[in-house]
């Protein structure tokens, strides 16, 4: 009772905005920074909650909307082992964050009984966010859910989204044999420079690296990191940190980052980069990398999340033939239906390894990868990681190398465990790994660009009346509904070389989104529009 006071006496600091139905979805809450206050508290309140449920082991949240403008802002839930909240538990911090402020108590307790929560365990809670102006207030109103709940607490200030996530599991790991680290920002550093110097023993990265930060959290956390890293004389590894600035609070995202080199096709603006010079971007919250650069024709080439899944399948494989313990790991790699066809084709026919397809939205991703010994997922906007199973730690641990080249074999598979970031996609953990690959490989992006053609495609966002009607059936490739609509698309499509189509309400926006891809540039975006004025 004495709870439940405090509770409804925190809540009514805060205003909720009129009309406005919130959902928990694939970013967790995402919005304009001014409507999430109470968003904000219920989350907080939950975050208590899910820690007791799990016997007081710690969970995250996380304040940061991504790639998303300035003016924006999101929070979201990290469950003990780094992962991305239970689907299940959705529902609940969406019955939370739409409850009316002066039932908000009231709900709580409704949620402790539907939930069956033991209240007198303990509740502990981590939380961090990114840049943003407005995370200082969100912050403080998580803190003021947490306080009113007794939770106890750590307030990790400013961090990337996947340095949470780290920071989580290694917490609730501290002292088992699953123990993933120091459960602290310096930490990661450690953690990610010590595997990145063993796994480049014997090579050495070719030419510098040019890194986009999005002006975001990735900017300070990469200039760290560099820190901690072996020096360009020692490794090759030159990185060239631009779009760092993190004091306009208007510069973030702005014509830079990942998702606008993605979707824009082309360079930030700002970008002084010189033709075959290899570049990077990093989103507002450094969980998304893609690489890019400007060939001799000045032509745009964009190395995708599809890229970089099939570099790190490619290498892994390698190493684990070499190792002599390929026939122990079953390895394979996870999509989503905006994978390039192309890549699909590659890793099944050239790579011969199998491909699965989920939904959209990277914990669909993770889970089927945990299908694997080694998972490889990304999504092609450049959200993703690899998962070893425990059976495949134990072969890498365990195995007897029979010669020196199956040693060094075992020796680069054991640091790649390391450096790759296993709880969630990380654009600085993926980053090392793309550049320890390449130096491996002796390749410059050239070369890895030439692995495979990408199928030229367009993706077409359509505003609709209601996109709740559009309700979508194998991996999000097809549609149930509205009737009709599929039979349209793959007509379509069929009309094209290559042809492949398919229109599926988006997660995170209010809109339809449209993909095409086709043999040919004016294929690709002709097929796109019929698509998209089929939708309309
Ligand atoms: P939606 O809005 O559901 O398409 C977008 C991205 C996803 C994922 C989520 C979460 C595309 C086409 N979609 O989802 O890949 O990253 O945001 O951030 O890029
Ligand atoms: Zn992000």
């Amino acid at each position: 009772p004495a709870q439940k006071q405090a509770i409804a006496e925190a809540a009514l600091k805060y205003v909720k905005p009129e009309g406005k139905v919130f959902q928990y979805g694939t970013a967790g809450f995402r919005m304009k920074a001014d409507l999430l206050n109470t968003v904000v508290f219920a989350v907080g309140l939950l975050a208590g909650l899910r820690s007791k449920k799990l016997s007081g082991q710690w969970i995250g949240v996380m304040v940061t909307a991504s790639h998303n403008p300035a003016e924006d802002n999101g929070v979201k839930l990290i469950d003990p082992m780094g992962e991305m909240l239970e689907a299940e538990w959705e529902t609940y911090a969406t019955k939370l964050a739409n409850a009316p402020l002066e039932k908000i108590a009231d709900v709580y307790d409704e949620l402790i009984k539907e939930i069956d929560v033991k209240m007198e365990n303990p509740a502990r809670v981590a939380f961090a966010r990114d840049t943003r102006a407005s995370g200082s207030r969100l912050v403080g109103v998580l803190n003021a859910a947490l306080t009113a709940t007794e939770v106890e607490f750590a307030d990790l200030k400013f961090m990337t989204t996947p340095q949470l996530h780290y920071v989580v599991r290694c917490k609730n790991t501290l002292g088992t044999q699953y123990e993933y680290g120091e459960p602290t920002e310096q930490g990661y550093y450690e953690k990610l420079a010590e595997a990145f110097k063993r796994v480049m023993k014997g090579v050495k990265v070719k030419g510098a690296l040019t890194v986009d930060c999005a002006n975001g959290v990735g900017g300070p956390k990469l200039r760290e990191l560099i820190k901690y890293l072996p020096s360009a004389e020692e490794s090759g590894l030159d990185i060239k940190v631009v779009n760092d600035d993190v004091i306009n609070p208007d510069s973030l995202n702005f014509e830079c980052g990942a998702d606008y080199v993605k979707t824009k096709q082309r360079a930030p603006p700002s970008s002084k980069a010189g033709a075959l010079d290899r570049c990077a971007s990093l989103d507002g919250d450094a969980d998304r990398l893609v690489y890019y650069y400007v060939d001799e024709s000045s032509v745009f080439r964009l190395l995708d999340g599809d890229r970089i899944a099939t570099l790190a399948a490619s290498f892994i494989g390698d190493l684990a033939r070499n190792a002599g313990i390929a026939q122990k790991l079953k390895i394979g790699v996870v999509q989503t239906a905006y994978a390039n066809g192309s890549s699909t084709d590659y890793i099944e026919k050239v790579l011969k390894l199998p491909v699965i397809c989920t939904n959209t939205g990277v914990k669909h991703l993770h889970h089927a990868a945990l299908r694997f010994d080694v998972g490889v997922y990304f999504e092609a906007n450049g959200h993703g990681t690899v998962t070893f199973s425990e059976n495949a730690l134990k072969v890498i641990k365990s195995t007897e190398p029979q010669s020196p080249a199956q040693q060094r074999s075992l020796e680069s598979l054991q640091a790649l465990v390391d450096l790759i970031n296993q709880a969630v996609g990380d654009a600085l953990s993926d980053m090392l790994l793309v550049e320890a690959i390449l130096a491996h490989k002796g390749w410059s992006t050239k070369e890895w660009l030439a692995t495979y053609t990408d199928l030229p495609s367009r993706l077409v966002r359509v505003e609709v009346n209601d996109r709740s009607i559009f309700k979508a059936y194998d991996a999000e490739r097809k549609l149930e509904s509205p009737a009709g609509l599929q039979i349209k698309i793959e007509s379509l499509q069929s009309r094209y070389n290559k042809g492949r189509s398919f229109a599926r309400a988006s997660g995170t926006e209010d809109a339809v989104r449209v993909y095409a891809e086709a043999a040919s540039r004016s294929e690709a975006d002709d097929l796109a529009t019929r698509v998209a004025n089929a939708v309309r």
